[in-house]
């Protein structure tokens, strides 16, 4: 008789698999690597439990179902969302990078969900109202937002809900507080936390292997430590713009013909950043990626 489950760990040739009837210690058979196949961490697998196996539970992956979608660095598959984490103060908040996790998630038609973490270090009303503004750029855009911290549990209820029945991924540069939360999310993951000067030291936490936490009824999250590649790719220069979710109203209106929003004196994206409409450092941003897009294709 088979099961099926998820894979939530790999690890030297095995892969752990997360079943209704336990969690299972799996190889995958030589099926896989003669069809130049490998499970990948957050497949569903189809197994086949052994007999005789007394202690741990063991059997074999016969069959990888097909995956919603694949990610890279660290490669998982099958998220339902990420939640990129961004911290408002200690590191500072860096926007540019924001805005190429966004792309990056959006690319992969992946929903995302910002949470700006370090609430408590924001401490006068001039670090407060910078705060405002900053996870307002993005509210009016049209993403989730949580402002919260983990100096406290109050916010546990509200990420819970937010990560009730999915698969989500924790992204974000290092030193946001992605392992902190973690360890407030499932204790039991006793993720390394810290300075980053102080882990670079060590030279640990950065070769960690992907592990899918299993937090309840169908509810999975994964820590990473760093994550994906913060170049945008494959994307034409031209069609950038799309990724502005912001932009559209104005790009429409914009009386230039193929206007990439940047050159043209009187186009209206532009104008829609000079009185204020859209955040400038969404148009900063938007730039330098579009620059970035089009070095790249000069090099084909
Ligand atoms: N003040 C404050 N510090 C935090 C918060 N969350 C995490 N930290 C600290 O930030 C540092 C980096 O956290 P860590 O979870 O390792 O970040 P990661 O690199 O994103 O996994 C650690 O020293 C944490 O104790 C928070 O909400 N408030
Ligand atoms: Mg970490
Ligand atoms: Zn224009």
């Amino acid at each position: 008789m088979s099961l099926t489950g998820k894979i939530f760990k790999g690890i030297g040739g095995f892969y752990y698999v997360h079943t209704s009837e336990g969690d299972y210690e799996c190889r995958a058979k030589g099926v896989f690597r003669n069809r130049n196949e490998k499970p990948v961490v957050g497949d569903m697998a189809e197994i086949e439990p052994k007999e005789d196996s007394e202690k741990q539970r063991q059997g074999n992956v016969i069959r990888i179902l097909p995956r919603k979608n694949l990610l890279v660095r660290p490669e998982v598959s099958n998220v339902d969302q990420a939640v990129i984490v961004v911290s408002l103060k200690d590191p500072a908040p860096n926007l540019n990078m924001l805005d190429r996790f966004l792309i990056n998630m959006e690319q992969l038609e992946i929903p995302v969900i910002i949470f700006f973490n370090k609430s408590d270090l924001v401490s006068d009303s001039r670090e407060e109202a910078e705060e405002m503004r900053i996870v307002r750029i993005y509210q009016s855009i049209g993403y989730k937002t949580l402002v919260l911290n983990t100096r406290t549990n109050q916010y546990l209820p509200d990420i819970l809900k937010i990560l009730e029945g999915k698969t989500s991924v924790l992204s974000g540069p290092s030193g946001v507080g992605k392992s902190t939360l973690t360890n407030m999310i499932h204790p039991e993951a006793k993720m390394e936390t810290g300075e980053i000067s102080r882990k670079i030291k060590r030279g640990r936490n950065t070769t960690r292997h992907a592990e899918f936490f299993y937090i309840g009824d169908h509810t999975y999250i994964l820590d990473t430590p760093g994550f994906t590649s913060l170049y945008v790719r494959e994307i034409p220069s031209d069609r950038l713009m799309y990724y502005y979710p912001e932009f559209e109203s104005y790009r429409t209106k914009c009386r230039f013909h193929n206007c990439v929003h940047i050159g043209e004196k009187d186009c209206a994206v532009k104008r829609a950043v000079q009185e204020g409409e859209i955040s400038e450092e969404r148009y900063a941003s938007y730039v330098q990626l579009y620059q970035e897009l089009k070095e790249q294709e000069q090099h084909y």
